[in-house]
């Protein structure tokens, strides 16, 4: 897909309203935010606009006056867009974009801009499409509406930098796009199904997997963790694939570690929905490693924030370890060794927490670990391979008709094991 690489970086001004309910902490938090996704897409950020009010305006976000004190300074800060810290309705959108003279983006629009910038494999580009295709339905209805039947090639969507010809197609095309590439996702869906089953086979059951509010250090401790080359990056929504890799040095059995995309709070609800199917891979892990950036001083309501999306994705229940990273930069150790039982505080720079990470992993799945015996009959020495991947052969004796062996490994795979050696010790007594 194209990207507009601006020559010049847009000027933004980051505007919200507060309202009674909000806290001065937590909307000072939301902006900071804001800026910072801003700064992600490559806008330069020239200055904060906020009112405080018992709710939205509902015509257009900001009340009459202070749209036109709003008008005023962009004309004056020669700003390009108006970045709006809440998700508004297309009419507020179209309507504030109109008043105020430039383009106008919602927090919504601005995470989904990301997502689609950062987007690389063919599935990501898909998912993030969708959730783009859902959000601008609406909006091109309304400038449609607004623009009337003299004006129908006009976009003013409050404004776009995809460049596509969205504003042209129709509501009947955007539903047929959806559902064409709903049925791209469900095939590669598949695909991944297969594959991830297959892994399961070879590799067991010891998944760990990496999730947290974004920008918390998730791709560097993967780095760090397995030796891979993750993608790390001082912006937001960095990781938008979900990747998996070897615990590194090598434990048997294996551990294998995932990296996920960030959450963030108000993550746009047509991306929680696309990108389930990319954090089954979190669901699949038998330990969540729960990401924080101590050093943030929202540090809490990110903790917070990542809990609810991982209730919404189904994850409540998977073992979760906090890990308190990037403790080198900032955050209280004492006190967060304090309130947090169990937890790890870090840094993914320096070895030695990494080190101890690690440890931790390696213990979770030591203290699952179960001794059995098995038996492998000379007919099923396929499945040596297997067992030897994924438990520890502690000791082996063969007889004439096999080899026993007592092996120490996960619950679930030593029943796995025992269901395809049941079935061999069904053809050996047969011949
Ligand atoms: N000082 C310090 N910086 C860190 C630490 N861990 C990560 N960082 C930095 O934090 C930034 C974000 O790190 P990433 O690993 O990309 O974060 P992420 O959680 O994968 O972010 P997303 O993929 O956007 O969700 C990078 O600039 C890292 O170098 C740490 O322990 N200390
Ligand atoms: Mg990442």
């Amino acid at each position: 897909m194209m990207q507009d690489i601006d020559p010049k970086p847009k000027r933004a001004i980051v505007a919200a309203v507060q309202r009674p309910s909000v806290s001065d902490a937590e909307f000072e938090a939301s902006l900071t935010e804001l800026r910072q996704l801003a700064k992600t897409l490559g806008f330069e950020v020239a200055g904060r606009f906020t009112q405080k009010r018992p709710g939205f305006e509902s015509g257009a976000y900001f009340g009459t006056g202070k749209r036109e004190e709003l008008r005023l300074m962009r004309e004056q800060d020669a700003v390009d867009v108006i970045l709006v810290d809440h998700e508004i309705s297309p009419s507020q959108q179209f309507n504030l974009a109109k008043e105020v003279g430039c383009e106008v983006m919602d927090r919504t629009m601005v995470i989904l801009e990301i997502f689609h910038r950062h987007a690389s494999s063919r599935y990501a580009r898909a998912q993030v499409e969708i959730a783009r295709l859902g959000y601008m339905a609406p909006r091109m209805r309304e400038a449609a509406k607004e623009a009337g039947p003299k004006d129908r090639g006009r976009s003013g969507t409050g404004g776009r930098s995809g460049g596509e010809s969205h504003g042209e197609l129709d509501r009947r095309k955007i539903r047929d796009r959806i559902a064409e590439l709903q049925e791209e996702l469900d095939a590669m869906e598949s695909e991944h199904k297969t594959q991830r089953a297959r892994r399961r086979e070879r590799e067991g059951l010891a998944r760990v997997a990496l999730v947290g509010y974004t920008n918390a250090g998730k791709s560097t401790l993967m780095r760090a963790l397995t030796g891979s080359e993750a993608l790390v990056a001082d912006k937001l929504f960095a990781t938008l694939d979900t990747t998996v890799r070897a615990l590194h040095p090598e434990t048997v059995p294996r551990v294998l570690v995932s990296d996920t995309v960030g959450f963030i709070k108000n993550l746009p609800h047509g991306l929680v929905a696309s990108f389930k199917s990319t954090l089954d891979e979190a669901l699949e892990a038998s330990l969540l490693l729960h990401v924080v950036d101590a050093s943030d001083a929202g540090f809490e309501r990110q903790i917070a924030v990542t809990g609810e999306v991982l209730a919404e994705i189904g994850a409540k229940d998977v073992p979760r370890l906090l890990v308190f990273n990037k403790i080198d930069r900032g955050g209280d150790e004492a006190s967060l060794r304090a309130k947090y039982s169990n937890c790890i505080v870090m840094s993914a720079k320096r070895e030695s927490d990494v080190a101890r990470l690690r440890e931790a992993i390696v213990a979770f799945f030591q203290q699952r670990l179960v001794e059995a015996e098995l038996f492998l009959p000379w007919s099923a020495q396929k499945l040596r391979g297997q067992i030897f991947a994924t438990c520890t052969v502690l000791d082996e004796r063969a007889d004439a008709e096999g080899a026993v062996l007592r092996v120490r490994g996960e619950p679930e795979a030593i029943g796995r094991l025992r269901e395809q050696l049941g079935e061999a010790g069904t053809i050996r007594a047969r011949s």
